[in-house]
């Protein structure tokens, strides 16, 4: 990389740390890694909170020039994030159509998993983490389940690790995977690389974390 530093990234690293949704300690990642970190996008829980995250989706969003014709929610953690982005984008001037999925299939009224506007088009799957890409991967396949495009995906924090296929870590990140062999575009509001910035940058208070973060990148990191 070239060393220069992204502004809208470094605030919102500060922010994470501030709302307490990016912790440090010892924590197991859903691939069964022992984390230094954490990012918990259900602590962006207050309408403040989640109203400014909504702002940083919707700035990346249109900065990427991603065409997308609606926004895809994947619950749990997803509905909240597509609905308050969908809304930011409205104010903005995009008004595009939302749905999201539920996760246990209802057998009366409406029916189906799927709710919301219906799925077609080119899709934009709005996320929390990416880390090794089974998640993404779940919503992939929902979406060209009901016959729409998975055209691109837009999270708050690439971990740029390793992904996983079939329980085996493989060299490349689920984000690299998204982009270069399912041809999708994937926008994110920061990186691994942008929390390490910001840690080295931090001083004392924060240099044990950034010795530890350093260290699970090593061993996890993407190549
Ligand atoms: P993958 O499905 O492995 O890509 O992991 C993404 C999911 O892991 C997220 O949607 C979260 O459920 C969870 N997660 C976080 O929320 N924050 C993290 O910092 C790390 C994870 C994780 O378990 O890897």
């Amino acid at each position: 990389k070239d060393g220069s530093q992204d502004a809208l990234a470094q605030e919102f690293v500060g922010f994470a740390v501030e709302a307490g949704v990016l912790r440090f300690g010892e924590f197991k990642t859903k691939a069964g890694r022992l984390s230094p970190y954490f990012f918990n996008a259900g602590l962006f829980d207050d309408g403040a909170k989640l109203g400014r995250l909504a702002r940083f989706y919707a700035q990346r969003i249109l900065a990427s020039g991603i065409e997308f014709d609606m926004l895809f929610g994947p619950a749990y953690k997803g509905i909240p994030l597509a609905a308050t982005v969908a809304v930011e984008l409205a104010r903005l001037g995009r008004n595009v159509p939302f749905a999201y999925n539920r996760k246990e299939a209802k057998d009366h009224g409406e029916g189906g998993t799927l709710v919301g506007a219906p799925v077609q088009g080119k899709v934009l799957i709005v996320d929390d983490v990416m880390s090794a890409g089974t998640a993404a991967r779940e919503s992939i396949a929902l979406i060209q389940a009901a016959g729409a495009t998975p055209h691109a995906v837009a999270i708050a924090l690439d971990r740029q690790e390793k992904a996983t296929e079939n329980g085996q870590d493989v060299p490349w990140s689920a984000v690299q995977y998204v982009r270069e062999r399912l041809g999708m575009q994937v926008c994110t509001i920061a990186k691994l690389e942008d929390l390490l910035a910001y840690l080295g940058a931090n001083g004392a208070e924060l240099g044990t974390h950034h010795a530890k973060v350093l260290a699970y990148r090593d061993r996890y990191g993407a190549g």
